[in-house]
C-alpha cells in the first residue's frame, strides 16, 4: 500500500492534482494525470462533468482560500483562491495533502462506542446522542455543568456550534489548543498593547527579526511571498533560531541561540538602545507608561550579562540593536507563533512582552515598515428572536483563577486536564482536537481522562485522544461540508467560506452543526439550535454588508475598507498606551514590569535540550497517516532526530544511526540526523511523527513524539504547557 503511494504521486499532487489516493486513483487514468500534472490538459479535456466549488483548506489554522474542481463528482485539483489574503492564489503542500483525508481508508466512517475491553463497536447516531445526554445530565445532576467541558482547535463553524453548545448546558469551560501554541505569546503581547498579534510591514521595512518563527517551515503561503520579496529588496533579515530553518535562505545573518533564552537577548537589545540613547523619545514619552520602571530593569541587562545566558556574542548582540536603531521606525522584531516563545518555557509571556517592547523603543508602533496593529472584522447583529442568545453560565471557567493573564478567548485547557486528574472535571468534549497527543505528555492525558466519566471525540479520523474517547463521533471532512463564515482582518478586510466539493463519500457521517445540533436536542437544550446552518450563515453575512449567494459563488468577498493608516495606533490597553508596566500582570504574582525571567530547566552534564517544530509537508499529529504525506517521511527518513556535528561527534555517532533519547519522563529509540544546521548543545525533533493510534497503521510507531518526554508543567500566569522546558540524555543504540 504504501509503497505504491509514491512521492512521485504526491509531487504530482501538489502541482496540479489532488487526488485521494487509492480510492480516486482508478478514477482517473495514469496517463491523463502525467498530462494534466505537465500542463497540457485542462480540466475540460478530462472527460466527464466538470464543477468548481470554493472552500477553505484545513491543513492548519491559515484557513487560505481554495477552488476545488471535480470531475464527474470527484476531487481532480484543489488550487489556491486568488483573491483570498493568505493564498493569493497558492496552497501549500499541506494544502494539497491533507485533502486527501476524504478518500482516505483508514477514515472514520460511522459513530463508535468504547466497550469495557477497550474495543469500539458502532453504534447509531441516536443512540450514541441518547446515551450521551443521559451522562451529561448525569454529571450535571451530580457535580453541575462545571464539570463538562470542551476543548476545540476551532474551525468556523465549530468557533459558534461548540461555545454554544457548552454554554448552553450551562458550562464555562471552552478551552482552544492555544496552551499548546501561542496562547503565552498572544496573551504576553496583549499585556503590552492591548491587541493579541501584530504583523510586521514587510513591503517597507528595512531590518527585520525573527525570533524562532519559520516561515520556511511553518508556511503560510503570503508570508512566504512577502518574505521571498523583502529578501528580493536586499533587506537586512536576522533569523534568530539553534537551527538553522528553512527560512534561512531568505536571511542575512542566523543567530545560533541557547534555547529558551531569547529573553536575554531582547532585554540586552533594550539595554543597548536605551544606554546609547538610540530609542524613540517622542513615543516613549507620549505614547507609553512605565518606562522609567523598564529602564531600571534593563540597566543591569548588558550584552555582557546576556552573553552568559543566550550564548550570544555580546558585540554581536550590540550591532543588532544599533542596526535595528539606524533603520528605525522601518524595522520590528516580528511576534513570532509557537516554538520560541508561544507556548514553550517558564518565561514565554514575558518574552512576548519583551519584544513589543524593543518594537516600542524603537518607535516602530504604526509606522511604515514596523510593527502594525490591525483590524478583524466579525458578524454584526442579527436577529435575536431566531438566534436567541445563552445566558451566561454561572461558575467562571475552571482555570482562569489560577491562570488569570490567560487570553479569554483560548483559556488553559491544561487546567482543565489538571481537573480531570483531581476528579472535579468529569466529562470532555474534544472538536478538531488531538489533545491527547498533542497538548501536553500523553501519558497524563491518559491517566485523567481515564478517570473521567465521559470522553466524547468528534473527528475524521481515529486520533490518539477518539482512541481514549467512550464515544467517537465521525465529522465528514471539510471537502463535505459547508461551514459558516470565516472572517479574515488586516490591512484590509474579507471574508470567506466553505462550500461542499464533493458529496459526502460515507453517508454516515455528519458536519460540525448537525453534530452539535443533535447533541444538544439529546440533552434538552435544543432550543438555542433551532435554525439551519444557511440561515445563520446568511444573517451573519449580510450584518456585514454581504450576501450567503455572493460568498456561496465568489469564495472570498472584501467587505468595507476599515480604513488602515499609519501612525501609532490607538493602544487597546487599560491606560491607552503602550504598556511597559501592568497592575494586573504583577497581581497575577509576575513581575509587572517587563523584563528578563530565566528558563526553568538547565540542562546538566552531557544533557541536550529538546527543541521542536514543524516541516513543510505535515500539519501537527494529524497528516501523519495520510498515505502520500507518510510515505514522503519515509522515503526521506524526515522523523529522523537532528544532531549537532560536534555532539554527534563526542557521543561515536554516525548519521543514520540509531540512537536511544531518554529525558525523565520517557525514552524511545529514533535515528539521527547529523547536522552543521544545529546549534551544538541542543537536538531538534520534528513534531509530526510518534502516533500511537493502532487504527491509524501508517503513522503508528513511526518516529517519537516530543511531547512524550516532556514533563506536565504549566507556565505561571497563562497555564500553557512549557512544551520545550525539557532535557535529554542521547546515546547510540549498539547493533
Ligand atoms: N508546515 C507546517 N506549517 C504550519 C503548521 C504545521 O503544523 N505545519 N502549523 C501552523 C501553526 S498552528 C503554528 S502555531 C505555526 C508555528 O510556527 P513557528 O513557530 O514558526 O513554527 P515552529 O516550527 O514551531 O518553530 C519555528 C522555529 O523555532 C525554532 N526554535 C525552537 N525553540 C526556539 C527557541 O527557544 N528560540 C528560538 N529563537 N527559536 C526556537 C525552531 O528551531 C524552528 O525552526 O505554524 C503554522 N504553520
Ligand atoms: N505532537 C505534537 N503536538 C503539538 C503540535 C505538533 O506539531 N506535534 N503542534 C502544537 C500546535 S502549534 C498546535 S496549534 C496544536 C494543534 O493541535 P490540534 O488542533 O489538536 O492539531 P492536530 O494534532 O493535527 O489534531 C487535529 C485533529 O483534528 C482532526 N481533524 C482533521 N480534520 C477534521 C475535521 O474536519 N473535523 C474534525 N472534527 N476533526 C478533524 C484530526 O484528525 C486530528 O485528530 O498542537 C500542538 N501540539
Ligand atoms: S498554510 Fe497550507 S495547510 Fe495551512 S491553510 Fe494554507 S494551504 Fe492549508
Ligand atoms: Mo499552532
Amino acid at each position: 500500500m504504501i509503497d505504491n503511494l509514491s512521492r512521485r504521486t504526491f509531487l504530482e499532487g501538489t502541482a496540479a492534482v489532488a487526488v485521494g489516493g487509492a480510492a480516486v486513483a482508478s478514477a482517473l487514468a495514469a496517463d491523463e494525470v502525467m498530462a494534466w500534472a505537465a500542463g497540457e490538459g485542462d480540466a475540460a479535456a478530462a472527460s466527464g462533468t466538470v464543477r468548481q466549488a470554493p472552500s477553505l483548506c484545513n491543513g492548519c489554522s491559515s484557513k487560505c482560500g481554495l477552488v476545488g474542481t471535480t470531475v464527474d463528482g470527484k476531487l481532480w485539483t484543489v488550487e489556491g483562491a486568488k483573491d483570498h489574503p493568505y493564498s493569493k492564489g497558492t496552497i501549500c503542500g499541506r494544502g494539497h495533502g491533507v485533502v486527501q483525508m476524504a478518500y482516505n481508508d483508514e477514515r472514520l466512517t460511522q459513530p463508535l462506542k468504547r466497550a469495557e475491553d477497550g474495543t469500539f463497536a458502532p453504534i447509531s447516531w441516536d443512540d450514541a446522542c441518547r446515551e450521551i445526554a443521559e451522562k451529561v445530565n448525569a454529571i450535571i445532576a451530580e457535580s453541575g455543568p462545571e464539570a463538562l467541558c470542551l476543548i476545540h482547535d476551532p474551525r468556523p463553524s465549530g468557533k459558534y456550534y461548540g461555545p454554544r453548545f457548552l454554554n448552553a448546558l450551562g458550562s464555562a469551560n471552552v478551552y482552544t489548543h492555544g496552551a499548546a501554541c501561542n496562547a503565552s505569546k498572544e496573551s504576553g503581547i496583549t499585556y503590552a498593547v492591548g491587541a493579541s498579534n501584530f504583523s510586521v510591514d514587510f513591503g517597507k521595512a528595512k531590518m527585520v527579526m525573527f525570533i524562532g518563527r519559520s516561515y520556511g517551515d511553518a508556511i503560510r503561503p503570503s508570508s512566504v511571498q512577502s518574505l521571498a520579496s523583502a529578501a528580493d529588496a536586499a533587506k537586512r533579515i536576522v533569523v534568530v533560531d539553534p537551527r538553522l530553518s528553512n527560512s534561512a535562505i531568505f536571511a542575512t545573518d542566523w543567530v545560533p541561540i541557547k534555547p529558551g533564552t531569547d529573553i536575554a537577548l531582547l532585554m540586552a537589545m533594550a539595554n543597548v538602545l536605551i544606554e546609547e540613547d538610540l530609542y524613540d523619545h517622542d513615543f516613549v514619552e507620549n505614547y507609553s507608561i512605565g518606562f522609567p520602571e523598564f529602564a531600571a530593569q534593563a540597566v543591569a541587562c548588558t550584552p555582557e550579562w546576556a552573553e552568559e545566558i543566550c550564548e550570544v556574542p555580546a558585540d554581536t548582540i550590540r550591532e543588532l540593536a544599533q542596526a535595528m536603531a539606524k533603520a528605525a521606525p522601518a524595522a520590528a522584531v516580528e511576534p513570532s507563533w509557537r516554538a520560541a516563545f508561544g507556548c514553550s518555557y517558564a518565561n514565554s509571556f514575558d518574552t512576548a512582552r519583551a519584544v513589543c517592547a524593543v518594537n516600542a523603543l524603537l518607535g516602530s508602533w504604526g509606522q511604515e515598515g514596523g510593527a502594525l496593529l490591525t483590524s478583524s472584522p466579525k458578524a454584526g447583529d442579527i436577529d435575536k428572536t431566531r438566534f436567541p442568545s445563552v445566558p451566561k453560565p454561572q461558575a467562571k471557567r475552571v482555570g482562569d483563577a489560577e491562570y488569570p493573564l490567560v487570553l479569554s478567548g483560548m483559556g488553559s485547557n491544561l487546567a482543565a486536564l489538571q481537573a480531570a486528574l483531581d476528579g472535579t472535571m468529569r466529562g470532555f468534549f474534544f472538536y478538531n482536537s488531538n489533545a491527547a497527543q498533542g497538548y501536553a505528555n500523553p501519558k497524563v492525558w491518559r491517566e485523567g481522562l481515564g478517570k473521567a466519566d465521559l470522553v466524547v471525540t468528534i473527528d475524521v479520523q481515529m486520533s490518539e485522544t477518539a482512541v481514549l474517547s467512550h464515544y467517537v463521533l465521525p465529522e465528514c471532512t471539510y471537502i463535505e461540508r459547508m461551514e459558516l463564515p470565516e472572517f479574515i482582518g488586516g490591512k484590509k478586510h474579507y471574508v470567506g467560506l466553505r462550500t461542499p466539493i464533493i458529496d459526502r463519500v460515507h453517508p454516515d457521517t455528519r458536519s460540525c452543526d448537525e453534530i452539535f445540533t443533535q447533541l444538544a436536542q439529546a440533552c434538552g437544550v435544543g432550543e438555542y439550535f433551532d435554525f439551519t446552518l444557511e440561515e445563520l450563515a446568511a444573517a451573519q453575512l449580510e450584518s456585514v454588508g454581504t450576501t450567503l449567494e455572493e460568498v456561496r459563488t465568489a469564495g472570498t468577498v472584501e467587505l468595507a475598507d476599515p480604513g488602515f493608516a499609519y501612525g501609532v495606533p490607538k493602544f487597546k490597553t487599560e491606560s491607552g498606551k503602550f504598556e511597559f508596566s501592568n497592575a494586573k500582570v504583577g497581581e497575577a504574582g509576575l513581575n509587572p514590569v517587563i523584563g528578563y525571567v530565566p528558563r526553568l530547566v538547565e540542562a546538566q552534564g552531557d544533557e541536550l535540550y529538546l527543541i521542536a517544530g514543524k516541516q513543510g509537508i505535515h500539519s501537527h499529529t494529524m497528516t501523519q497517516n495520510i498515505a502520500s504525506m507518510n510515505a514522503i517521511s519515509r522515503e526521506y527518513d524526515l522523523e529522523r532526530l537532528w544532531m549537532a556535528a560536534a555532539d554527534a561527534e563526542a557521543r561515536g555517532i554516525a548519521d543514520g544511526d540509531l540512537v536511544e533519547m531518554t529525558s525523565s519522563e520517557a525514552t524511545g529509540q529514533v535515528r539521527v540526523r547529523v547536522t552543521e544546521r544545529m546549534r551544538p548543545g541542543v537536538v531538534f525533533m520534528p513534531s509530526h511523527y510518534g502516533g500511537t493510534s493502532p487504527y491509524q497503521t501508517r503513522a503508528c510507531g513511526f518516529g517519537l513524539n516530543t511531547m512524550d518526554f516532556v514533563p506536565f508543567r504549566m507556565e505561571p500566569g497563562v497555564g500553557s504547557a512549557m512544551s520545550q522546558e525539557v532535557a535529554v540524555t542521547v546515546r547510540k543504540v549498539e547493533a
